[in-house]
Protein backbone atom coordinates (compact mmCIF):
# COMPACT_ATOMS: atom_id res chain seq x y z
CA UNK A 1 0.00 0.00 0.00
CA UNK A 2 1.02 3.57 -1.22
CA UNK A 3 2.90 5.75 2.10
CA UNK A 4 1.25 8.73 3.09
CA UNK A 5 3.37 12.01 4.70
CA UNK A 6 2.97 15.27 6.13
CA UNK A 7 3.76 18.37 4.00
CA UNK A 8 3.21 22.48 5.00
CA UNK A 9 4.09 24.65 2.31
CA UNK A 10 5.34 27.62 4.79
CA UNK A 11 4.22 31.70 5.09
CA UNK A 12 7.35 32.26 2.88
CA UNK A 13 5.69 30.12 -0.70
CA UNK A 14 2.08 31.35 -0.01
CA UNK A 15 3.97 35.20 0.25
CA UNK A 16 5.47 34.92 -2.75
CA UNK A 17 2.66 33.10 -4.86
CA UNK A 18 4.84 29.86 -5.44
CA UNK A 19 1.80 27.50 -3.90
CA UNK A 20 1.15 25.96 -7.12
CA UNK A 21 4.88 25.97 -8.03
CA UNK A 22 5.97 24.15 -5.47
CA UNK A 23 2.81 21.31 -6.19
CA UNK A 24 4.59 21.21 -9.85
CA UNK A 25 7.41 19.70 -8.29
CA UNK A 26 5.84 17.54 -6.11
CA UNK A 27 3.59 15.98 -8.64
CA UNK A 28 6.37 15.85 -10.89
CA UNK A 29 8.67 13.57 -8.64
CA UNK A 30 5.32 11.08 -8.71
CA UNK A 31 3.69 12.13 -5.38
CA UNK A 32 0.13 12.25 -5.25
CA UNK A 33 -1.64 15.40 -2.98
CA UNK A 34 -4.35 13.97 -1.47
CA UNK A 35 -5.27 16.15 1.41
CA UNK A 36 -4.84 20.07 0.92
CA UNK A 37 -6.20 23.01 3.09
CA UNK A 38 -4.97 26.64 3.10
CA UNK A 39 -5.49 27.81 6.53
CA UNK A 40 -3.55 30.52 9.20
CA UNK A 41 -1.75 28.25 11.71
CA UNK A 42 -2.45 29.58 15.64
CA UNK A 43 0.08 29.86 17.76
CA UNK A 44 -1.11 27.13 20.11
CA UNK A 45 -1.06 24.67 16.82
CA UNK A 46 2.13 25.96 15.65
CA UNK A 47 3.48 25.23 19.13
CA UNK A 48 1.83 21.68 19.31
CA UNK A 49 3.41 20.62 16.27
CA UNK A 50 6.89 22.00 16.70
CA UNK A 51 7.15 20.61 20.49
CA UNK A 52 10.36 18.48 19.40
CA UNK A 53 11.86 21.50 18.56
CA UNK A 54 10.49 23.82 22.37
CA UNK A 55 14.06 23.85 24.05
CA UNK A 56 16.19 24.97 20.50
CA UNK A 57 16.71 28.56 20.60
CA UNK A 58 14.94 29.15 17.13
CA UNK A 59 11.68 27.68 18.62
CA UNK A 60 10.01 31.41 19.15
CA UNK A 61 11.14 32.84 15.56
CA UNK A 62 9.93 29.52 14.22
CA UNK A 63 6.52 29.86 16.06
CA UNK A 64 6.66 33.46 14.65
CA UNK A 65 7.60 32.68 11.08
CA UNK A 66 5.02 29.60 10.92
CA UNK A 67 2.20 32.00 12.36
CA UNK A 68 2.82 35.42 10.00
CA UNK A 69 0.91 34.62 7.15
CA UNK A 70 -0.89 31.66 5.43
CA UNK A 71 0.39 27.70 5.56
CA UNK A 72 -1.18 25.30 3.18
CA UNK A 73 -1.22 21.52 4.55
CA UNK A 74 -0.69 18.59 2.74
CA UNK A 75 -1.29 14.93 2.88
CA UNK A 76 0.69 13.32 -0.13
CA UNK A 77 1.05 9.97 -1.40
CA UNK A 78 3.35 7.56 -3.23
CA UNK A 79 5.72 4.62 -2.82
CA UNK A 80 8.13 5.43 0.40
CA UNK A 81 6.54 9.06 0.60
CA UNK A 82 8.38 10.18 3.70
CA UNK A 83 11.85 9.45 2.57
CA UNK A 84 10.93 10.73 -1.11
CA UNK A 85 9.23 13.95 -0.13
CA UNK A 86 12.43 14.66 1.64
CA UNK A 87 14.36 14.21 -0.71
CA UNK A 88 12.65 16.54 -3.11
CA UNK A 89 12.54 19.36 -0.41
CA UNK A 90 16.02 19.09 -0.26
CA UNK A 91 18.44 19.87 2.48
CA UNK A 92 17.16 22.26 5.64
CA UNK A 93 19.73 24.53 4.68
CA UNK A 94 18.99 26.10 1.11
CA UNK A 95 22.50 26.88 0.49
CA UNK A 96 23.17 22.52 1.11
CA UNK A 97 20.20 21.57 -1.16
CA UNK A 98 20.87 19.88 -3.99
CA UNK A 99 20.16 21.28 -7.90
CA UNK A 100 16.40 20.81 -8.43
CA UNK A 101 14.90 20.50 -5.00
CA UNK A 102 12.00 22.93 -3.26
CA UNK A 103 14.61 24.15 -1.05
CA UNK A 104 17.15 24.51 -3.70
CA UNK A 105 14.87 26.76 -6.02
CA UNK A 106 12.64 29.06 -3.40
CA UNK A 107 13.94 28.68 0.13
CA UNK A 108 15.33 32.02 1.48
CA UNK A 109 17.14 30.67 4.41
CA UNK A 110 17.07 28.19 6.94
CA UNK A 111 14.45 29.37 8.93
CA UNK A 112 12.34 30.44 5.57
CA UNK A 113 12.60 27.02 3.82
CA UNK A 114 9.50 26.69 2.18
CA UNK A 115 8.18 23.28 2.70
CA UNK A 116 8.17 21.04 6.00
CA UNK A 117 7.94 17.38 5.34
CA UNK A 118 7.85 14.54 7.93
CA UNK A 119 10.85 13.00 8.76
CA UNK A 120 9.29 9.09 10.02
CA UNK A 121 6.41 7.31 9.08
CA UNK A 122 5.28 7.43 12.92
CA UNK A 123 5.46 10.93 12.91
CA UNK A 124 3.84 11.23 9.50
CA UNK A 125 0.78 9.80 11.29
CA UNK A 126 0.61 12.38 14.37
CA UNK A 127 1.01 15.09 12.36
CA UNK A 128 -1.54 14.23 9.67
CA UNK A 129 -4.01 13.52 12.58
CA UNK A 130 -3.14 16.85 13.94
CA UNK A 131 -4.58 18.99 11.02
CA UNK A 132 -6.72 15.95 8.85
CA UNK A 133 -10.12 14.33 9.56
CA UNK A 134 -10.01 10.64 7.34
CA UNK A 135 -13.23 12.22 5.32
CA UNK A 136 -10.88 15.12 3.97
CA UNK A 137 -7.91 12.81 2.64
CA UNK A 138 -9.38 11.37 -0.92
CA UNK A 139 -6.86 8.63 -2.40
P1 LIG B 1 13.55 19.88 8.56
O1 LIG B 1 12.43 20.86 8.34
O2 LIG B 1 14.48 19.80 7.39
O3 LIG B 1 13.07 18.55 9.04
P2 LIG B 1 14.33 20.41 11.33
O4 LIG B 1 13.29 19.44 11.76
O5 LIG B 1 15.72 20.28 11.86
O6 LIG B 1 14.45 20.48 9.74
O7 LIG B 1 13.85 21.88 11.72
C1 LIG B 1 12.51 22.22 11.73
C2 LIG B 1 12.37 23.63 11.23
O8 LIG B 1 12.98 24.51 12.14
C3 LIG B 1 13.05 23.90 9.88
N1 LIG B 1 12.26 23.57 8.73
C4 LIG B 1 13.34 25.38 9.97
O9 LIG B 1 12.23 26.13 9.54
C5 LIG B 1 13.56 25.59 11.45
N2 LIG B 1 14.99 25.65 11.75
C6 LIG B 1 15.83 24.60 11.85
N3 LIG B 1 17.07 25.01 12.14
C7 LIG B 1 17.00 26.36 12.25
C8 LIG B 1 17.94 27.40 12.54
N4 LIG B 1 19.22 27.12 12.78
N5 LIG B 1 17.49 28.67 12.56
C9 LIG B 1 16.19 28.98 12.32
N6 LIG B 1 15.26 28.03 12.04
C10 LIG B 1 15.65 26.77 12.00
Amino acid sequence: MAERTFSILKPDATERNLTGAVNAVIEKAGLRIVGQRRMRMSREQAEQFYGVHRERPFFGELVEFMTSGPVVVQVLEGEGAVARYREVMGATNPAQAEEGTIRKLFARSVGENTVHGSDSAENAETEIAQFFTDDQIVG
